[in-house]
C-alpha cells in the first residue's frame, strides 16, 4: 500500500486566515472591496493611470502589517508545526501578501499573489525587500531609476508566480486542503480540480462559511481558521484522513 507521506500534501490559504490577526479579508462584508474598487487600485491599468493612489492603497496596508497588533495565530503555526513535524513534504500555497506565514516558521511557501514588503522595478526587473513607502520618485536601489518601483504582488490580468511549481505540486498531491479563501480568484479557484483530477487527493475545505466551490470538495469543515486548522493539523499528524 503506497504511505500517505509518498506524495505531498498542499495547502491554499486564503485572506481568511490573517483574518484573526487583525487583517481585512476582501470579499467579506467589511472586507477591502466593500470600500475600494478593484479597478482603482489592483489592476495595471490602475497604476498606469493613478500611481500616487495605488502607492498610497498598498503604502497603508504594509504599515498595517507591521503595526504592533498584527501577528500570525493558531492556524499559521499550526501550518508551520505540520511543515516540522509531517514526514513528507508539505507545500503551503499562499494568496496571501503577507509575512505572517514565514514569521510562524512556515519555510516551504509560495506567494503566488506576491508579498508586500517587497518591491519590484519595471525598468531592470529588480526585486527588493522594501518595508518603507513606496513614492512615485523613489529611485530603484539597483539601477537608480526613479518612477519605475511598484510593490511586488499580482493584479488582476497578470500571471500568478510559480505556476509550474505549483501545478507539479497539484499532480502528485496526496491531500489538497484550501483554508480561509472564497474560491472565486482564477487560478486559484481551480486548484480543488486540479488536485482531484490530477493528483487524485483527498481535498478537503477549512473556512468561516461555505466557498463559492464547497460542492468541489470531499469534505468541508466551517468556522474560524483559529480552530479548525489546529484540531485538522492535529487529525493529519495522526494519519487519520
Ligand atoms: C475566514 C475567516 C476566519 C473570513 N477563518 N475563514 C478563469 C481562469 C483563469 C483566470 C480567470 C478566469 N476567470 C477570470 C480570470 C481572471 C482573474 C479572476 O480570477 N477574476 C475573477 C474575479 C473571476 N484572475 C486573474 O487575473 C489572475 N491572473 C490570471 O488569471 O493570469 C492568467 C492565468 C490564466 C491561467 C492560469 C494561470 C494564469 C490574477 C489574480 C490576482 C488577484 N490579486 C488580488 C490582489 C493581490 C494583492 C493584494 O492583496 O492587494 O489577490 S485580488 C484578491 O483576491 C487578492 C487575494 O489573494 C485574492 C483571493 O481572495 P481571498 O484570499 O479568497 O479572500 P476573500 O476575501 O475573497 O475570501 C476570504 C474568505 O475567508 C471568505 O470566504 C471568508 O468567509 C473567509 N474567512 N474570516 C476562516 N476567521
Amino acid at each position: 500500500m503506497q504511505q500517505h507521506e509518498d506524495r505531498p500534501i498542499v495547502i491554499l490559504t486564503g485572506a481568511g486566515i490573517s483574518k484573526e490577526s487583525g487583517l481585512e479579508t476582501f470579499r467579506d462584508p467589511d472586507g477591502i472591496w466593500a470600500r475600494v474598487s478593484i479597478e482603482e487600485v489592483a489592476t495595471p491599468e490602475a497604476f498606469v493611470r493613478d500611481p500616487e493612489r495605488v502607492h498610497g492603497f498598498y503604502n497603508a496596508r504594509r504599515r498595517g502589517l507591521m503595526s504592533e497588533g498584527v501577528v500570525p495565530n493558531a492556524a499559521h503555526l499550526a501550518l508551520a508545526r505540520l511543515e516540522r513535524e509531517w514526514p513528507g513534504e508539505v507545500v503551503l500555497v499562499t494568496q496571501n501578501i503577507d509575512d505572517l506565514h514565514e514569521r510562524a516558521g512556515s519555510r516551504n511557501l509560495i506567494h503566488m499573489h506576491g508579498e508586500i514588503l517587497k518591491a519590484r522595478c519595471e525598468a531592470c526587473g529588480g526585486v527588493t525587500d522594501w518595508k518603507d513607502d513606496l513614492e512615485v520618485a523613489t529611485r530603484c536601489p539597483a539601477c537608480g531609476e526613479a518612477g519605475a518601483m511598484r510593490v511586488h504582488v499580482v493584479w488582476f490580468g497578470e500571471m500568478p508566480f510559480e505556476m509550474a511549481r505549483i501545478t507539479q505540486a497539484l499532480a502528485a498531491a496526496a491531500l489538497f486542503v484550501s483554508i480561509g479563501t472564497s474560491g472565486s480568484v482564477y487560478p486559484a479557484a481551480g486548484f480543488v480540480q486540479e488536485a482531484r483530477m490530477m493528483g487524485r487527493a483527498h481535498t478537503v475545505e477549512l473556512n468561516l462559511e461555505p466557498s463559492d466551490g464547497v460542492s468541489l470538495f470531499h469534505e468541508a469543515r466551517h468556522g474560524p481558521a483559529s480552530e479548525l486548522v489546529p484540531a485538522f493539523v492535529e487529525r493529519i499528524l495522526a494519519s487519520a484522513w
